[in-house]
């Protein structure tokens, strides 16, 4: 997978909303890994470091009626929604301003038409019958589910797709295809390949290799424009887990780690738009920054139940 993103042309500029955006969502994930060292977060939390471009290209394809199924790994998911880092770092710890009063945290978030799962394979069934509501009753509208490949292993994720074939639903599939589930690399859990098993639904799948967001726009918008009438798609993203699974988890070698961050897109846009990310880096960490003094000054959040 290194290969395929390493053999790529130099990313195109990014806007500064974009730019900001992604640098945003990689300065959040940073910080909850400073907050877990100094123990100031309990429980877990999975860092979307490296993948911070799938939801940022995917938002302007999107609209507000549209629901989003995100899953363990979602802050991004989240941020590229709503851009409410307060909301979701006070959920995360529990502080009062909390999007579910802090008993979602980092993995169960409800808000509007998004929701977020720690269980692997829930989404899907539930994303397909969402999507079953649109089009009886919001004929336009997607729901845009997210999983890993590890999760593509969950037989009840064929049970949705067998179902979102035969019904035509307009259900977007995101597989973020990282190459590894926790520990597990996909050479070692996955047979055959995503593609193979959309097709065996006779779902049509994209393989994206780029972080190049403008150029994941330009490839996806007709096709999400098709989703939107009832023709599922499963997107598979070939993407890579710059972080650890969750926080010190990390059983790669060092020097794959290192080839990651080498050609990740935020290596890659610092080498050929440097002043451009730099000046937006530094703006999106102090943002970060404040908003992780200001949430951690706050009380406890309370939730009753009702
Ligand atoms: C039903 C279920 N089984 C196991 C787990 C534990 N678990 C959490 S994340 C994960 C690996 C997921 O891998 P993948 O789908 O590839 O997503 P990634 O973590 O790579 O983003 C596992 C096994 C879980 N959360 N839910």
């Amino acid at each position: 997978m290194t290969e395929l993103l390493d053999r790529l042309p130099a990313p195109s500029r990014l806007d500064d909303a974009d730019l900001s955006l992604m640098l945003t969502i990689r300065a959040f994930e940073l910080k909850l890994l400073d907050l877990y060292g100094r123990g100031l977060l309990h429980g877990t939390t999975h860092t979307c470091l490296g993948q911070e471009y799938v939801p940022v290209a995917l938002r302007t394809l999107l609209d507000p009626g549209d629901h989003v199924f995100s899953n363990h790994r979602g802050h991004g998911h989240y941020l590229a929604r709503f851009g409410d880092a307060e909301g979701l770092l006070a959920e995360i710890m529990g502080r009062e301003g909390a999007v579910c009063g802090g008993v979602g945290g980092s993995q169960h978030i409800r808000r509007d038409r998004y929701l977020s799962t720690g269980v692997q394979g829930e989404s899907l069934p539930v994303a397909t019958g969402v999507a079953l509501h649109l089009k009886r009753s919001e004929p336009g509208q997607v729901a845009c589910v997210h999983v890993g490949d590890g999760t593509f292993g969950e037989g009840a994720v064929y049970e949705a797709l067998n179902i979102a074939a035969l019904w035509e639903l307009p259900l977007l599939v995101v597989v973020e295809n990282n190459g590894i589930a926790q520990s597990t690399p996909a050479s070692r859990h996955l047979a055959g390949s995503i593609a193979g098993r959309a097709a065996a639904f006779g779902i049509d799948h994209r393989l994206i290799g780029t972080a190049d967001v403008a150029e994941i726009r330009r490839v996806l918008a007709p096709l999400v424009a098709r989703t939107r009438l009832g023709v599922p798609l499963v997107v598979e993203f070939a993407t890579e887990r710059l972080g650890p699974h969750s926080k010190g988890d990390d059983t790669r070698p060092a020097d794959q780690i290192r080839r990651i961050h080498e050609n990740g897109w935020y290596a890659r846009y610092a080498r050929r738009y440097p002043d451009h990310l730099d000046r937006l880096d530094a703006e999106a960490r102090a943002y970060v920054d404040a908003v992780a003094a200001d949430v951690t000054a706050r009380p406890p959040s309370r939730w009753t139940p009702s």
